[in-house]
């Protein structure tokens, strides 16, 4: 069954138009007249002439399931890490929207740079909520294969993926994989693939980044760098109103997808607990990159409910009334309302991807709680691609030091995969539904 598509159907004659509806927003001053919406937070949905877009009752099911298990993953963190099992953890509690709607937006062979915050993302590319939990429960560094998944490692330095995303994607271009590339094979705006010019199977790249990281001259280096070489590249910046207690009025005084326009590139501000038009926006976007239209800058305006990590405490910088407005904008809430009442699902489908939610919610845990310790002399490992006598030397002494407690502890077990983890239950391989298109 179609729900309610970018034609002329009678349903889309009842939408009211965008600029009405996201006038019930107002989520700051300036910002509502701008805001790209196609789902407002009542569930309303509302007709965007530059955002036609066609979801049928399947894949709104499937971005409402996506939406749900990504928070119960995050859920199930923050709980670990009280619980002494993590030890911290960045919450993506009300960026789910603009997680899933990007990252469902994706071609499998897209690449993705993420920060520290991008589970839904992580998610939307295939790799496991364990593989994350490992990285913040620190028995691994990393534990994902970026080129498997096409989904770049997390990145705590503010702002640097941006540049690695783009000299990526300046890759892409010179090699022929995207249309409008500048190597000879290019000039008739084909990718070596020869089907770079309508952009299918041609590869586009998306980074993420906050809004705090707008102030770092890395992000400013990237729009730059970017802009001119015309690089296929989605820059998709998460403004969660807040870089831990620092809000957002001291980063910009202009709006943040405004900045783009100073570097020759088009910027958008999208409702960013609305996963339909992150979905329909972060889509085009790829598709202009793919195309060899250059970079877009995308402001996904959202909210973070949480605190910034575990170690955080919001309450010290930020009233309570704010966080209670953003409730009402929920991203899973609006989305539910419109599944029930456009009969895209009944309630017994809310209850199945709830009982899904706390499976995959014990497995996690159970998971978690089983993982090895990895072996203390593994942080030597990988820190240079050879020998270094100094590092080595301090390896050796560590080594000593550990063997004088042989008469006492027993050496722990070399880390493996699948020993002692509990079986993956069928809801966990939801996350291998990654890299599949809307
Ligand atoms: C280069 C650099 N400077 C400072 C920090 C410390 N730091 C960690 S998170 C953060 C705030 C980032 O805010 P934002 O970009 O809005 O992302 P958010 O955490 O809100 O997702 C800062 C300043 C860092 N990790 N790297
Ligand atoms: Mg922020």
């Amino acid at each position: 069954m179609s729900v309610e598509t970018g034609g002329s159907s009678a349903a889309e004659e009842l939408m009211p138009t965008a600029p009405a509806a996201a006038a019930g927003l107002a989520p700051a001053a300036g910002a509502a007249e701008e805001l790209i919406q196609l789902l407002t937070p009542e569930g309303q949905r509302i007709r965007h002439s530059d955002y036609p877009l066609d979801v049928s009752a399947r894949e709104l099911q499937g971005l409402y399931r996506d939406l749900v298990l990504v928070r119960r993953v995050d859920t199930e963190a923050v709980g670990l890490q009280r619980q002494g099992e993590l030890g911290l953890w960045a919450s993506l509690l009300g960026q789910e929207a603009a997680q899933v709607g990007s990252g469902r937006a994706l071609s499998p062979q897209d690449m993705a740079f993420p920060s520290y915050r991008e589970h839904g993302v992580a998610w939307c590319r295939g790799v496991s909520p364990l593989k994350l939990l490992e990285l913040f429960r620190g028995v691994s560094n990393g534990g994902w294969d970026p080129a498997e998944h096409k989904f770049h490692l997390y990145t705590i330095v503010i702002g640097s993926q941006t540049l690695h995303a783009t000299g990526y994607a300046m890759g892409v271009q010179r090699d022929g994989l995207t249309g409008g590339s500048t190597n000879g094979d290019s000039a008739n705006g084909d990718g070596a693939n020869g089907d770079g010019a309508n952009g299918n199977g041609s590869e586009a790249v998306i980074a993420y980044f906050g809004d705090g990281a707008t102030s770092q001259g890395d992000v400013s280096e990237a729009f730059n760098w970017a802009a001119v070489n015309n690089a296929p590249i989605v820059f998709f910046c998460q403004n969660n109103q807040w870089a831990i207690s620092e809000p957002f009025e001291r980063q910009s005084r202009v709006p943040i997808y405004q900045r783009s326009r100073g570097f020759g590139f088009p910027g958008l501000r999208v409702d960013g607990n609305d996963v339909l038009a992150c979905l329909a926006v972060t889509r085009q976007a790829l598709k202009a990159a793919r195309e060899g239209q250059g970079p877009t800058l995308i402001e996904a305006f959202t909210y973070r409910m949480g605190a910034h990590t575990t170690t955080d405490d919001p309450t010290r910088y930020r009233v309570a009334a704010e966080l209670e407005a953003w409730k009402l904008r929920d991203p899973i809430e609006r989305v539910k309302a419109y599944l029930l009442r456009s009969g895209a699902a009944e309630a017994g489908f809310i209850d199945e991807v709830d009982a899904e939610a706390d499976q995959l919610g014990r497995w996690l845990r159970d998971a978690c709680r089983a993982m090895p310790d990895p072996a203390p002399l593994s942080m030597f490992e990988h820190v240079y691609a050879g020998p270094q006598p100094i590092l080595d030397g301090e390896r050796d002494a560590y080594a000593a030091y550990l063997d004088s407690f042989a008469d006492t502890a027993a050496p722990p077990p070399e880390p493996d995969d699948d020993e002692a983890q509990p079986a993956q239950p069928a809801v966990a391989q939801a996350f291998a539904r990654g890299g599949e298109e809307l």
